[in-house]
């Protein structure tokens, strides 16, 4: 194949001879590079015979193997068209979406998912663009990630002389991520990208930029030295271990706590260490609310689980402690109504000293991995008290009342369908699949799916996350049936899977057995909304009685319209049990949803109105 590694170099080709840069640097490495990059000199003046040569092109590909990257969410195009032919030649997956916005977010979750940075490769400029959003949104949700673009000449673009896709991108990309690298040499592919890698998944993860100009991919060495100059990164993400007085301190408050509450978030969900996590929760007997991705760290049927009681809890505990879960908006900050008036004392476990009084005051900061940090409280609790039984039994009350009312609503069977009626269904196949992992998002049918979707096991839900984005849809379905082997159930609202509608032709190209639900309520919120001052539709409605599960058959897919909740079941139980890419059209009551679901008071109100 023309794409395979080559032995020789070719002179007449557009490859770019190794170019002996930095001759300053006179470490051994360099004083190696050098030497041979005298030598390929003289080979591309066709002087050598048979030295065996590599390119960029393949230690970019040898550097991500080494360091067991095994799958690349991509979309083609000059400069990287043939470095992802070169990657599925060397026995790299690629996954090549139809958007890099989706092929972003894939990457993203298969970091959460994998604990190792999840991989985008995109074209310079708007591809680059493209992907960014996805980066920003690994690092807002310590996600590790890297996007790798390919860049156009470095030359060119810093004197803004009008290259083809020209654009600085290392200077775009570095406020929106953790950290930004830019390799100009074949000789630094190895360090560049074990840096890279070890900044997206050390301490708190996130997403890193690695750019890598168009001339790097030809750039060709000596094979040998290219081989040494590759690195593995050891440990890439060392065990960081909480200080001891921080866990005497951060016990003696929880003990002195006559209504504890444990927050579980997603940094808890994504350190694997669920045993640890389990025995502490258990031990300690305080209730416990999951955050919407840890959701299944311990089984939302647990009995100390307080998911059904949030606003109990919330306004009644008096100690609080946070285990891998911020105090930002979706905490209300830690404080106001949401909170109630009885003061509160928070303990919170994070990684990063920085998250520890960023609201509020924490009397029992705990900095370190939730691993580690959980062994260490685990190691210290000795004969732990029960807390007092009536705070336990308060909240028991409380869930089984809501977990009452909701239930004959979740048994309805109306036509149209409203959600409770759909989510009901999704619910109990949730219950007797619980390996499949759930991809959520939308307005009401994100808000409502994750209140009545019960979850059993860690890191089988995903959503649109801290921000509360929409479009992550289709890229985490894609990556989570690609890293875990397992089913995936996609619930979606309309309008959020317009966001990343195109990839369920990428899903049927790769045959994933992905089971996308939309809620088709004809639009945003709700599909009833009117447009009095001219002939034009209302911004948030859709167009009326829309087919989505025609668009999946364009592609070889199954559709499904379902029009009642056991016209639903019938056709999820058939996707999950045939594992066919299925796109089923639930057809909603456009009267069912309410104004941005369930956070519609963070819509801005004129001060005019309260005159
Ligand atoms: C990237 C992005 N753009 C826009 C929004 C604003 N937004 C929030 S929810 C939503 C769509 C809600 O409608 P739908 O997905 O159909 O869910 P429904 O409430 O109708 O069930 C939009 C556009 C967003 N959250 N993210
Ligand atoms: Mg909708």
């Amino acid at each position: 194949m023309w794409w395979s590694r080559r032995t020789k170099p070719e002179t007449s080709s557009g490859s770019q001879p190794y170019q002996a840069a930095r001759p300053e640097r006179a470490d051994k490495n360099f004083a190696e590079g050098s030497e041979m990059a005298a030598t390929v000199q003289n080979v591309d003046a066709n002087a050598a015979g048979e030295q065996e040569l590599t390119d960029g092109f393949h230690l970019i590909i040898d550097a991500l193997k080494l360091n067991g990257i095994k799958t690349l969410y991509a979309v083609p195009g000059i400069p990287i068209t043939d470095f992802l032919r070169m990657s599925q030649a060397e026995g790299i997956r690629v996954l090549s979406f139809r958007h890099e916005q989706n092929a972003g977010y894939a990457a993203s979750i298969a970091g959460y998912l994998t604990k190792q940075p999840g991989v985008c490769i995109t074209v310079s400029a708007p591809g680059f663009l493209n992907g960014l959003t996805a980066l920003a949104h690994a690092t807002t949700n310590c996600f590790p990630m890297l996007l790798i673009s390919g860049s156009s000449e470095r030359e060119v673009v810093d004197l803004q002389q009008g290259d083809y896709e020209e654009m600085d991108q290392l200077a775009i990309a570095k406020p929106l991520c953790k950290a930004a690298y830019r390799i100009l040499h074949a000789a630094d592919i190895g360090i560049g990208i074990a840096r890279a890698i070890r900044a997206a998944v050390s301490g708190r993860p996130g997403g890193v930029y690695l750019d890598l100009p168009a001339k790097l991919f030809g750039q060709v060495m000596d094979a040998a030295a290219g081989k040494k100059s590759l690195v593995k990164v050891i440990d890439p993400a060392p065990a960081q271990f909480p200080a001891k007085d921080s866990i005497k301190r951060a016990l003696d408050v929880l003990k002195s706590a006559k209504r504890p509450l444990i927050i579980l978030g997603k940094g808890a969900a994504y350190a694997q260490a669920d045993e640890a996590v389990k025995a502490f929760v258990e031990k300690s007997g305080a209730p416990f609310l999951p955050m919407s991705m840890a959701k299944g760290l311990l089984p939302d049927t647990h009995p100390q689980c307080a998911g059904a009681a949030r606003s109990t809890v919330l306004k009644d505990s008096d100690v609080v402690m946070m285990i891998g879960a911020r105090l930002n908006w979706l905490l209300s900050h830690g404080k106001g109504k949401n909170w109630g008036d009885a003061p509160k004392k928070f303990i919170q476990i994070d990684i990063e000293p920085k998250e520890m009084d960023s609201n509020v005051e924490i009397a029992a900061p705990v900095v370190g991995d939730i691993g580690s940090c959980m062994h260490a409280l685990l190691a210290e609790m000795g004969n732990w008290p029960a807390p007092p039984a009536d705070w336990g039994k308060a909240v028991a009350a409380k869930r089984e009342e809501n977990v009452a009312k909701m239930a004959p609503r979740l048994m309805n069977n109306n036509v149209p369908m409203d959600y409770h009626g759909a989510l009901g269904v999704l619910r109990t196949i949730v219950k007797e699949r619980p390996d499949a992992i759930l991809v959520n998002e939308g307005a009401n049918t994100l808000d409502l799916a994750r209140g009545i979707i019960d979850v059993y096991q860690p890191r089988k839900r995903i959503d649109v996350g801290t921000w509360g984005i929409m479009g992550i849809g289709m890229g985490y379905a894609i990556a989570a049936a690609v890293e875990t082997g397992k089913p995936v159930l996609a619930v979606e609202g309309d309008s959020a899977f317009g966001f990343s509608g195109m990839e369920v032709e990428t899903i049927c190209r790769y045959n994933l057995p992905v089971c996308v639900v939309i809620f088709n309520n004809d639009g945003i919120y709700r599909g009833t909304d009117v447009n009095t001052a001219s002939s034009d539709p209302a911004t948030t409605v859709f167009v009326k009685g829309a087919r989505y599960d025609k668009m999946i058959e364009a592609f070889g897919g199954v559709g499904v319209n379902a029009t009642s909740p056991d016209e639903l079941r019938r056709a999820v139980n058939a996707a999950m049990d045939s594992g066919k890419p299925t796109l089923i059209n639930a057809v909603i009551d456009p009267k069912a949803g309410s104004e941005s679901g369930r956070i519609g008071n963070l819509n801005p109100q004129s001060a005019l109105k309260k005159k």
